[in-house]
Parts: C-alpha cells; structure tokens; sequence
C-alpha cells in the first residue's frame, strides 16, 4: 500500500515533469499536488463534451485521449488532434468560454487524469504564458 505522502511526492515528480509546469518552483508544484485529484475512465468515455459547461482542468497521467469538433454540415465531429502522457485539455473553458469547445474521447485501454478545479487552476496554472500564447 502506498501512503499519501508517496501518493503525493510522486504526484510532485509527474508534475515536475509537464512541459507546461516544468519552470514552476516547488512549491507551487507542492500546492497543485495537494489540490489535484485523480480521475479515471474507460475507452470511449467522453472527458469533456463540446458545448457543455466546464469547470475542470486537466492533465494526463496515463493513456491517451482523442480530440473532437464539430464541423458544420457534418454529423459526425472530426478528429483534430490526440493526447497523452504529460499533456493537458480544459483550459479553455476556465481562461475565456464558459462552453467546452471540443469534445475529449478517452481511447482503449483507458485514462488516468489529474484534475484541478477552476479556483486553482485560477490561482495555480492561469497565468503561465504559454496558456495564454496558445493559437487554437
Ligand atoms: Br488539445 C485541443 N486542441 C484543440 C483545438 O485545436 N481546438 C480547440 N477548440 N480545443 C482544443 N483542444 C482542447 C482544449 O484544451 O480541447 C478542450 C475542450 O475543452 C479545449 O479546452 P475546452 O474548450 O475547455
Ligand atoms: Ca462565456
């Protein structure tokens, strides 16, 4: 059995790890660990869905996600893009919409998220410049 404080201490070196945390000093880091929590889902599962109101940021720690959007005058949304390990979704809808703007599909054999909610990913994670130099 793993106690928290491993649970926690590997949690600090995965997030060490994110391109996009990686110039966070520790101690943020330590207080992104403390609030995230784990979330994990089964092929197929939609993570976020396009148009929905969304509250949570998210970062993969395992598996592989699947990117969708609708296209007008299509019925079925089209693939843009896939993510996995150390990548992260979700934050559009915390930096500027209110609205999800693509769906995010969990792909076999499933997905281990951390998850943070809006007031953290606030007072945490929106501010870092490469959120705000993202060009989609
Ligand atoms: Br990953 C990713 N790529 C895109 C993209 O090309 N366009 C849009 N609109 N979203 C993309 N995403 C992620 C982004 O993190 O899909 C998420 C859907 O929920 C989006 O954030 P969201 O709008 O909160
Ligand atoms: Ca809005």
């Amino acid at each position: 059995m793993k106690t928290g404080l491993q649970r926690q201490e590997e949690n600090i070196k995965f997030l060490r790890s994110v391109p996009l945390l990686q110039n966070l000093p520790t101690d943020k880091l330590a207080k992104i660990a403390d609030v995230l929590e784990v979330d994990f889902y089964h092929e197929g599962d939609f993570i976020i869905r396009e148009g929905a109101v969304g509250d949570t940021f998210f970062i993969i720690n395992k598996g592989e996600v699947q990117v969708t959007q609708k296209i007008a005058g299509f019925d079925d949304p089209k693939e843009i893009r896939r993510l996995d390990r150390g990548q992260y979704f979700g934050e559009k809808a915390l930096l500027s919409e209110d609205r999800r703007t693509a769906n995010v599909i969990a792909l076999a054999p499933g997905v281990e998220c951390l998850t943070v909610d809006r007031e953290s990913f606030n007072s945490l994670i929106g501010d870092l410049n490469e959120l705000k130099e993202k060009d989609y």
